[in-house]
């Protein structure tokens, strides 16, 4: 294992660190200026702070919070032919790999990959995984990069003929509007290059009923992840918010084909943010997510937005989740 790259990027407007107690003045800037807004919205970034990550990793095993399982036994099930897809001599570049262990089932079926170079905003974490799989792939090139991979980022030099693979897994690219999920995949495009590929996890759409269990868990643990954003204004945005006064809302929208998270205001009342008056109607709400489900034809626009086309998709017994394989459209631009 190498030292650590540090994007030459300032942190973006919504970038979240988990660390910091006091935010940077453009985070603390955007975070107000969502409040302010007419229809109030912050960030899903804002939702991992230590805690938020905390409770993000018990979401993953509630019964209700499908996503996680399936998207393993998908891996699970298939990661030797999206290692084939990927070919011999890949670098494999993962875009927040969190803590996650899905790239596992990639770096042991590549063939002889140069590098595995995991991208996160999370130094700590960053850190604590390149250590982790430098332990258990001796030989293997890691190559963390500290960076907000929604912003462009540079990479560590790569041999030149090692084909770029991109992961993007847990289907993070749902909480993406469609425009800035195909600027992102743009963004992917350009740094896979030509030749290279991408292996995207994708939740589809599916039963409203499993969909709003999903976000709703009985155990209220996403209730919880959704109330800590209010926490975490608190602390850090010197934010006078009562989390009593505050209800969870999530349901499914079918025309925009998205889970919505809202923090609804139980009464009208009237609460101070870094010294601001942030006023709420009885029923307001700050929109905090959005996760879109995609069917194929949503899927086949988002790749072809991006730059890419959809090669192989990959899915479970029940079609509920897709890893899919994406590979530059020949149509695509004059990028490199
Ligand atoms: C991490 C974005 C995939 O959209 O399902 C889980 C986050 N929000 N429960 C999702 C989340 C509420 C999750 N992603």
């Amino acid at each position: 294992m190498t030292g650590l790259a540090t994007s030459r990027n300032r942190a973006a407007p919504h970038a979240a660190s988990s660390s910091s107690s006091s935010s940077s003045a453009a985070l603390r800037a955007s975070v107000m200026r969502g409040l302010r807004a007419e229809v109030k919205t912050l960030s899903p970034a804002l939702f991992y702070d230590a805690e938020g990550a905390r409770l993000f990793e018990e979401i993953c095993r509630l019964p209700e919070y499908y996503p996680t399982r399936t998207e393993h036994a998908i891996l699970a099930r298939h990661a030797g032919e999206l290692a084939a897809h990927a070919g011999p001599g890949c670098a494999l570049i993962e875009y927040g790999s969190g803590a996650g262990v899905k790239v596992r089932y990639l770096l042991d079926r590549l063939e002889r990959p140069v590098a595995y170079v995991p991208v996160d905003i999370s130094r700590e974490q960053l850190l604590d995984v390149a250590r982790e799989r430098a332990g258990q792939y001796p030989g293997l090139r890691i190559l963390p990069v500290c960076a907000d991979y929604t912003t462009a980022f540079e990479l560590p030099a790569l041999p030149s003929s090692a084909r770029r693979v991109a992961f993007f897994p847990g289907s993070t690219i749902g909480n993406f509007h469609p425009a800035e999920a195909g600027a992102f995949l743009r963004r992917v495009r350009h740094v896979v290059g030509r030749t290279g590929g991408l292996i995207l996890g994708v939740d589809r759409r599916k039963d409203p009923r499993l969909l709003h269990a999903a976000y709703n868990d009985s155990a209220g643990v996403t209730a919880a992840f959704n109330v800590n954003l209010l926490t975490r204004l608190n602390r850090e945005f010197g934010g006078e918010f009562n989390l009593d006064l505050f209800r969870h809302r999530a349901f499914f929208d079918d025309a925009t084909s998205r889970i919505e998270m809202h923090l609804e205001a139980r009464v009208a009342h009237t609460v101070c943010v870094g010294g601001e008056a942030i006023q709420f109607d009885a029923g307001e709400t700050i929109h905090t997510e959005c996760s879109y489900k995609y069917d194929r034809p949503r899927l086949e626009a988002l790749a072809e937005a991006g730059g890419f086309r959809v090669e192989a998709l990959y899915s479970d017994d029940r079609d509920w989740f897709w890893e899919a394989w994406l590979v530059p459209a020949e149509t695509c631009c004059q990028n490199p």
